[in-house]
């Protein structure tokens, strides 16, 4: 092996929560390991994500690395801290765990390739900067492309234009300008209400109600400071549906009686956050029926805060836009009352379809509206789409995103048969999008440091998914998605938001504990459904 390309036991690809919590465990067991990182930072999409009112939807201290030198020396301020916390916060990680030290920064690679004859990985970026390593973890999150629909005229718009997730690190003045959002998703509404405050008009074109819960903001709650409930607590996490330390009840919607459900409902919505999403009753996903029941309680309480009847039809419309849940909620703090100000106005784009950008605002099939400043807040290629931003290749130079051009397979949403030595987190077909981050991430990189620590235990070099498990395991994934109302919204969850993307559950939906135990019984059965080889 030349002596210029730097070897590595293991190349992690991210600086996010994976990145750090694999970097921390492997270092621990003398791995040599490195990370490559496009941003100039640790911190991964809280680097990227940083445009007004950007806030995890987790509450503290479910969101954040269950490593006890990071958590025992760090406090937050908030519930739901914002991004400019969370960068902080990663500035923490870098300094407790020195990231740093085993990092290459604004190291953006662009291909990884399978090399059988070393049995390793060849790794590149823009940079010019290379690698090789036994093992390679991309640990590029869900979220890391971003997506422009094909707005015709757009380059014709003559105004200031930003997507959501290359928000200038400087930031942009929204005092007294006519702003144009499009997009309501977790991203839109976020940016909405802190536009709504400070704007001379916003104009919000929705295509789909983002079917928004009540986050209940809180200063940092101090009986959390008390480090010692931690580890117990990361433990009780772990075996709670998504992973947030709270749970769906043992009974169906229509074991209660209409005054104990509202009753229940109402209960959910105090206590804030997603708990009427994963703390409420467990046939939500499964029974349309009792979905409607969730829905129309949720569209009673959005419209007792909507004054504009029109507007509130367009925002929590009589006939659920899809099953509640299905798209993911996004939590709000005083969203609907922005709507409420007579220069802040939702335009229903199924209504008045877009036509076409002016050099001064937009054109709908009924109305043309003027602006000076449009955010873009249409998401991304989801949970796939990052895998497409690098030319990865496996054996006989296999390109990944080949292999999925017609449909996404993984062993155990970490592995893909073909690509020996490649482990992935919180990506496609892991409980991903149906998960508190940190929690997903710590499940995966600890099945993928035993796998590591037991290749060099037993001397082995290489380990690759089974084909038959891997479709095994697609099937189980395409089978619990058909059971469930998943596939009546048209969400990034089933890769419905990107034109000519394949339509197919993306995410694990069984929740963190039937995950962990398919982990487990691969682990404990000699790591069945892998093929190893000396
Ligand atoms: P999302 O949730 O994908 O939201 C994107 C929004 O952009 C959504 O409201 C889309 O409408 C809208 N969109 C997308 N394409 C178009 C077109 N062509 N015309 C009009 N509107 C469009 O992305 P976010 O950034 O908000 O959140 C992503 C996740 O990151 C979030 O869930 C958190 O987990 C973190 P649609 O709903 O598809 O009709």
């Amino acid at each position: 092996m030349s002596s210029e390309i730097p070897y590595y036991d293991v190349l992690i690809l991210g600086a996010g929560f994976s990145g750090c919590y694999l970097l921390h465990k492997l270092r621990a067991l003398n791995y040599n390991v490195h990370i490559f990182e496009k941003a100039p930072t640790v911190g991964g999409t809280w680097h990227w994500n940083r445009y007004p009112g950007a806030r995890v939807d987790s509450d503290i201290p479910v969101y954040e690395l269950s490593i006890p030198e990071v958590y025992s020396t760090w406090s937050w301020s908030e519930r739901f801290p914002d991004w400019r916390e969370l960068q902080e916060y990663f500035k923490h990680v870098d300094k407790v765990l020195e990231i740093s030290k085993d990092t290459d920064f604004e190291t953006c690679v662009t291909d990884a390739t399978w090399d059988e004859k070393t049995q390793t990985w060849d790794v590149r970026a823009s940079n010019g900067k290379r690698a090789r390593a036994q093992f390679f973890l991309p640990c590029i999150g869900f979220a890391s492309k971003n997506f422009t629909p094909d707005f015709k005229g757009l380059t014709n718009y003559k105004g200031e234009v930003h997507h959501s997730s290359e928000w200038p690190e400087d930031g942009v003045d929204m005092t007294n300008r006519k702003i144009a959002l499009i997009g309501t998703g977790s991203t839109g509404v976020q940016i909405a209400q802190e536009a709504g405050e400070v704007c001379k008009e916003l104009l919000v074109f929705q295509r789909t109600p983002n079917l928004v819960l009540p986050m209940h903001q809180k200063k940092f709650d101090p009986s959390l400071s008390d480090k010692s409930t931690y580890p117990e607590f990361y433990k009780h996490r772990l075996t709670t549906f998504a992973g947030f330390g709270f749970d769906f009840v043992a009974r169906d919607t229509t074991d209660d009686t209409p005054e104990e459900r509202e009753k229940f409902y109402q209960s959910l919505f105090d206590l804030g956050g997603f708990n009427f999403w994963v703390a409420t009753y467990r046939d939500l996903f499964f029974n349309l029926e009792s979905n409607s029941i969730a829905y129309d309680f949720w569209r009673r309480k959005a419209h007792e805060r909507i004054k504009d009847p029109r507007k509130a039809e367009i925002l929590a419309p009589k006939i659920a836009p899809h099953p509640f849940g299905t798209k993911r909620p996004s939590l709000e703090q005083n969203y609907f009352e922005q709507f409420n100000k007579p220069n802040v106005d939702v335009v229903d784009i199924n209504d008045e379809p877009l036509v076409e950008f002016t050099e001064t605002g937009l054109k709908t099939t009924k109305n043309e509206y003027q602006f000076d400043l449009l955010i873009l807040a249409t998401g991304f290629d989801a949970v796939t789409g990052s895998f497409k931003t690098i030319n990865i290749r496996g054996i006989h130079g296999v390109k990944l995103v080949d292999k999925w051009a017609n449909g996404t397979s993984t062993f155990l949403g970490l592995s893909v048969s073909g690509f020996p030595n490649m482990f992935y987190t919180y990506g496609p077909q892991a409980p991903t999008a149906f998960s508190n981050g940190p929690t997903c991430a710590e499940v995966q990189s600890d099945f993928i440091v035993s796998i590591i620590r037991s290749m060099r235990e037993r001397g082995l070099r290489s380990i690759d998914a089974d084909p038959k498990a891997e479709a095994e395991y697609a099937k189980n994934i395409n089978e619990s998605a058909a059971e469930s109302l998943f596939p009546l919204a048209k969400s990034w969850y089933m890769g419905a938001n990107i034109p000519g993307k394949p339509i197919e559950m993306l995410n694990y939906i069984k929740g963190i504990p039937a995950y962990r135990g398919l982990l487990d019984e691969s682990e404990q059965n000699g790591w069945k459904g892998f093929m190893l080889t000396a």
